[in-house]
């Protein structure tokens, strides 16, 4: 196991976002480089909503433990590389201030898909989005980008060089991409901002990997038992972490990552694509199909012979579609996910990752089922997974129980498929969503889709997928 840190490092990092994920995974990682090489790489976390997690930590002086879920034991860690969590709708002039302190030289992300304010299908801003409308009029933002260009103004006027943006979503090219919505941003708001941070600031790409389910009241007591002491908010994760960075930053300032076990690369694009269509998009098939037949979690879903069939038959559609990283094998990933995703000790809930697919379904399935189409391939099991989806967003499962669904559009794909009542139709109107699918892949899916959808619908999820969805 890594030393732990015999300091309290100084804050070098502002992160966006603080939720289990980062917890379980960044911190830890920042932790480790700066017991390995030193630094003051300490964090402040922002919370853009809710104080829950600022209140559960405040009592335990912002540490926590990370407790690593293996199939043969849990080992649990103390993490201290907090230094403060601020509640941004609390005081989002005390995060700005933060964020334009001059040690204060990266700023970390993990805001989820739907935080970017962008179209998934085509990645623009979405210029009509509510709170990107509120950002463009008020000096005190509410979303990721208002705070990132409002912060970024603050250094300029104060002769501040900018930070650098690490971001940590699941969304394709995520370096890139934000730095596309952070310039559009702040263009409209003062082009000389704009040119500043085009020439100077820095958005390297990360391709990160942890699974860690949403923390529960069950935890917290195996938490106690297993450590002996009281922690309010603990993370869960699995054994498994992967950090692959673009190693591009502003004067190259960062923490030893690959001290820490991290993949300091100058491209990430190839890991960013394996790991998207082959664990993400896997992931959202069988929370959707799985969650269908009544399955909790992820590694109930893979215990299903039906379903362990299920996926080998994703992943052999995917891999086509996939162009391995140099010195990977892309059979042996597959293999190794399995496992990951079979781990009893993870709880990972079908319904907590079926959560914004409108958000994340463009990158995790239809990616690869263009490439497939693009290339003459069938991919019937991904199709399957759309009809799932289709049906998922309708709002009731196979039993007639409403579905809670949790997604930026709920109410836009409830109303879709609420206006069709056959398969055919339903699916015929919810290829017409385009900040899902964009006209020309919605026209190649009719076909393929409808024909997933009339089984599925017409037998449900287990037969569908026994049937094949051809
Ligand atoms: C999951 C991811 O909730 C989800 O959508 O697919 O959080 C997944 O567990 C991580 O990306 C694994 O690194």
């Amino acid at each position: 196991m890594p030393a732990d840190l015999t300091y309290q490092p100084k804050t070098g990092i502002v992160h966006l976002g603080l939720g289990a994920f980062f917890r379980a995974f960044g911190c830890v990682f920042i932790q480790d480089a700066m017991a390995a090489r030193g630094g003051e790489w300490g964090i402040l976390g922002v919370s853009l909503r809710s104080p829950d997690t600022r209140d559960a930590l405040r009592g335990q002086n912002w540490a926590y433990s990370s407790v690593s879920l293996a199939p043969e034991g849990e080992q649990a860690r103390w993490i201290t590389v907090l230094n403060d969590v601020l509640v941004a709708p609390e005081d989002p002039d005390a995060v700005l201030a933060a964020m334009a302190k001059p040690d204060v030289r990266i700023v970390t992300l993990t805001v989820t898909e739907k935080g970017y304010c962008h179209n998934p299908a085509t990645g623009a801003l979405n210029i009509d989005h509510a709170d990107v409308q509120h950002d463009l009029t008020h000096d005190l933002p509410v979303s990721t980008l208002g705070f990132l260009v409002r912060a970024l103004q603050r250094r300029r006027a104060e002769g501040v060089a900018p930070f650098t943006v690490l971001t940590c979503d699941n969304l394709p090219e995520n370096g890139r991409l934000v730095r596309g919505l952070v310039l559009n941003f702040a263009r409209r708001l003062d082009p000389e901002l704009a040119d500043w941070i085009e020439a100077e600031a820095k958005f390297p790409c990360t391709m990160v990997d942890r699974i860690t389910p949403a923390t529960t009241a069950a935890d917290l007591v195996q938490v106690a038992a297993l450590t002996g002491r009281a922690d309010a908010a603990p993370v869960m994760h699995e054994p498994f972490a992967q950090w692959v960075i673009e190693d591009d930053f502003v004067d190259g300032v960062r923490p030893d990552f690959a001290a820490a076990g991290g993949e300091m690369v100058q491209g990430v694009t190839a890991h960013e694509h394996m790991k998207l269509r082959m664990l993400n998009g896997t992931h959202s098939a069988l929370a959707y199909t799985g969650y269908l037949a009544g399955h909790e979690t992820i590694a109930q879903t893979v215990a299903d012979p039906i379903f362990a069939g299920y996926v080998r038959q994703l992943w052999a559609e995917i891999m086509p579609a996939v162009r391995a990283p140099e010195g990977v094998s892309l059979t042996k990933y597959a293999d190794a996910l399995f496992n990951r995703y079979a781990n009893p000790g993870i709880r990972h809930r079908t319904w907590q990752i079926a959560m914004d697919g409108s958000q994340k379904l463009p990158q995790r399935i239809l990616g690869s089922l263009a490439t497939n189409l693009k290339e003459g391939r069938e991919s019937p099991a991904l199709c399957l997974a759309v009809a799932a989806w289709m049906r998922y967003v309708g709002g009731v499962d196979e039993r007639g129980e409403t579905i809670d669904v949790r997604d930026p559009l709920a109410a836009r794909l409830r109303d879709v498929s609420d206006s069709a009542n056959t398969p055919e139709d339903k699916v015929a109107a919810l290829l017409g969503v385009r900040d899902v699918f964009s006209a020309d892949l919605a026209a190649q899916l009719v076909q393929p889709v409808t024909a997933a959808a009339v089984k599925l619908w017409g037998n449900g999820t287990r037969a569908a997928i026994k049937e094949g969805a051809t």
